[in-house]
């Protein structure tokens, strides 16, 4: 048993929160901050019409494979129809001699780049806004992906990049920044983060996974390397009203705070106090390499992932047009 403190103990009694902030039965959180006013200031921050598709490719075989948080599995996708189905006797004929193919798959919802539903974690027995707990077990029942998908996400994108700006193709393993490096950042690439900004922060990793000889090297002493925990840090999030975290790691934060130990503690901070959507997983490289080259850091960013009723996150394929 770690001797890290209880989450409950570590974020405090007097942690900033938005519950009840949107009634009592809100089920989005800060994505209410995103109206129409939001997705025209979004619109405005394209220029050249380019599209950037932001998911990494799911169920990819060579290298690798997919990245996923320890114990998850990726897609095991599996045909059950296709050109050979017609071989033998029996098989389904149309008027006009159609053939198609047909694919099963078993998925973690989290196992590819996606949103994770609001009531994804929790401690003390408490989910976003303050529902229950309970109320998660065999589905969730309140704050799952749906109202997310429901909804859809658009908006105005920053994408900082955090790699570029320190230097490095990817950060190490367990490195940390804070919103401080990100005004940092935000201010060497010559953009200002903006109230409503939908973030996006690239680290490096997912280029880092795909070039990784063996998955051994990057699971052994898991630590991504991400947002590290402070109440001002937090503080911040709260007060620039950001709708939406999306990061190119599995997890989104530093995986142990390094003065605690303490597992993911912005889960719960942001995603559980604050409402902050998390989206995870996401491949930043190549929109990040067209903002280095003409120095736009802004863009339009829509997304909306797969209505899954009661689930508890949803694979995405955001999009960025800049
Ligand atoms: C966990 O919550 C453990 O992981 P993620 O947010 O990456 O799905």
């Amino acid at each position: 048993m770690s001797d890290a403190p209880a989450m409950g103990e570590f974020l405090g009694a007097d942690a900033p929160s938005n519950w009840g902030k949107w009634g009592p039965d809100d089920e989005l959180g800060c994505l209410n901050y995103l109206d129409a006013g939001e997705v025209l200031r979004g619109v405005q921050h394209i220029r050249s019409g380019e599209v950037f598709t932001l998911q990494i490719q799911m169920g990819r075989t060579d290298g690798p494979g997919d990245p996923l948080w320890p114990g998850r599995e990726g897609i095991q996708r599996q045909n059950v129809m296709d050109e050979s189905t017609w071989d033998g006797e029996g098989a389904p004929q149309f008027p006009g001699g159609l053939h198609y193919a047909d694919d099963t798959a078993l998925i973690f919802l989290q196992g590819s780049t996606q949103y994770d539903a609001l009531g994804h974690v929790w401690y003390d027995g408490k989910l976003w806004n303050g529902y229950d707990a309970r109320t998660t077990v065999e589905a969730m029942d309140k704050a799952s992906v749906l109202p997310i998908a429901e909804k859809g996400v658009v908006g105005r994108g920053v994408l900082i990049d955090m790699a570029r700006h320190r230097g490095k193709q990817w950060l190490d393993k367990g490195e940390t920044f804070d919103h401080d490096d990100l005004e940092a950042a935000a201010k060497a690439q010559g953009v200002t983060i903006e109230p409503h900004d939908i973030l996006l922060i690239r680290t490096g990793w997912m280029k880092y996974w795909y070039q990784i000889d063996s998955k051994e090297s990057f699971y052994e002493g898991f630590n991504e390397p991400g947002l590290t925990y402070s109440r001002e840090l937090v503080e911040w999030f709260q007060r620039m009203e950001i709708p939406n975290l999306v990061t190119d790691t599995i997890a989104n934060e530093v995986t142990y705070e390094p003065d605690s130990g303490i597992a993911l503690p912005l889960h719960c901070a942001l995603m559980r106090n604050l409402g902050v959507t998390l989206t995870e997983i996401a491949w930043l490289d190549d929109l990040a390499d067209a903002c280095a080259a003409d120095g736009r850091w802004s863009f339009l960013y829509a997304a909306a992932p797969l209505k899954v009723v009661k689930g508890t996150g949803a694979p995405v394929n955001p999009i960025a047009i800049r």
